[in-house]
């Protein structure tokens, strides 16, 4: 019975069908027991799409921004998903976002799909299964995602999990918040833009985010330094744009500069190496979360619960002595760890061998 709701919503989503799509997002988002069905038939079918994550302080114009990017694409023929992650009301905080993307007339772009995605379950305010969304929006025919992040410091680094592009925006009168940035989404940006241009100290802002960006830079190169070979390759320079959201300006700029990224990871193949980061990452989370799950289960268990609290009341053992006695049970020692890693060393030899 699952397979054949499996089927009709997939190919209602494939026909175009925007309920079909919301409702995939959220099986997907709750982890319903069709979702797994639904994303191997999902990851079969669709290919990776292009995703551009655009991070960068609460307050920097990331939503008024992203509107004007999706139109730019949706424009140039693209069908376009946003994704905004919103920490603490994805119903009121994406609501706005959603606002912004329908043109005047409150007219949703044919070619715009907006959706807003509850922040729990990730770390840095990240859910994990947005990487499991951008292929469900695929499936539906969307080929670029954006993906609006939760502006917070270092943790926003996990978008480097799920986006190809990645862009960081800043504006004039965050001074502040850029010092905590430079520490690392500085050296993760792809593009950079210094939003709200029409404010006093616009072109100080680009000045010192370039300035940051050569300090990185050469700080990159006296490390490739030891190795003459990777200086053969062809960089990526993050280029910085200026933008007035509000009016509109820098748009084009802007959008062309993540084109031109594209394509640099298109010659380069930092397209597919950014894939394998995510598809990596994702089954990383999901084996932590499986092992997790079956522990606690196996740890309920009448049998196991009541020896191991007999154990802890009667002092004869300690919590730590306890908890490990139990991980011993569930998961092999370090002996039983390095007979195992030998036997897989001795399969790989022999695949490698002619
Ligand atoms: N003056 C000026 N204000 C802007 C510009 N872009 C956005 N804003 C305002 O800045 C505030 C924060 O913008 P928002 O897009 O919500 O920022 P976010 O927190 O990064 O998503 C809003 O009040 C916007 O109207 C701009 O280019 N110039
Ligand atoms: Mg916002």
């Amino acid at each position: 019975m699952v397979t054949t709701e499996v089927h009709r919503l997939i190919a209602d989503m494939q026909s175009g069908k925007i309920r079909a799509l919301s409702r995939a997002i959220s099986w997907v988002e709750s982890q319903t027991p069709q979702s797994s069905e639904l994303l191997e038939k999902v990851y079969a079918l669709a290919k990776a799409p292009w995703v551009i994550g655009i991070t960068g302080v609460g307050g920097a114009g990331k939503s008024s921004l992203v509107p004007h990017m999706a139109k730019y694409f949706a424009n140039q023929g693209h069908r376009v998903a946003v994704l905004a992650v919103d920490p603490s009301s994805p119903i009121s905080g994406g609501a706005l976002l959603g606002d912004r993307i329908r043109d005047n007339g409150g007219q949703q772009h044919p070619n715009i799909f907006f959706r807003s995605v509850a922040s729990r379950g990730g770390q840095g305010g990240l859910a994990t299964c947005v990487s499991d969304l951008t292929r469900v929006v695929s499936t539906a025919g969307f080929d670029i995602v954006l993906i609006e992040t939760v502006g917070a410091g270092q943790s926003e680094l996990a978008i480097l999990n799920v986006a190809h592009t990645i862009v960081l925006i800043h504006a004039p009168g965050l001074g502040d918040d850029i010092q905590a940035q430079k520490a690392g989404v500085m050296e993760i940006a792809d593009v950079l833009i210094v939003n709200k241009a029409d404010k006093p100290g616009a072109d100080d802002a680009v000045l010192m985010l370039q300035q940051a960006l050569l300090l990185s830079e050469k700080n990159a190169h006296m490390h490739e330094g030891l190795n003459q070979f990777t200086n053969l390759q062809a960089h990526w320079h993050p280029p910085v744009v200026s933008t007035i959201a509000i009016e509109g300006k820098g748009i084009v700029q802007a959008c062309e500069q993540l084109q031109a990224h594209f394509a640099f990871m298109q010659l380069d193949g930092g397209y597919e190496k950014r894939n394998h980061v995510h598809v990596m990452k994702r089954m990383n989370d999901y084996i932590k979360q499986l092992v997790l799950e079956r522990l606690a289960h196996q740890i309920q268990a009448p049998a196991v619960k009541i020896r191991m609290e007999k154990e802890l009341i009667s002092d004869r053992h300690d919590p730590l002595g306890t908890a490990r006695e139990l991980a011993d049970a569930f998961f092999p020692s370090q002996a039983t760890h390095s007979e195992f890693s030998q036997l897989l060393r001795q399969s790989s030899q022999k695949e490698i061998a002619p």
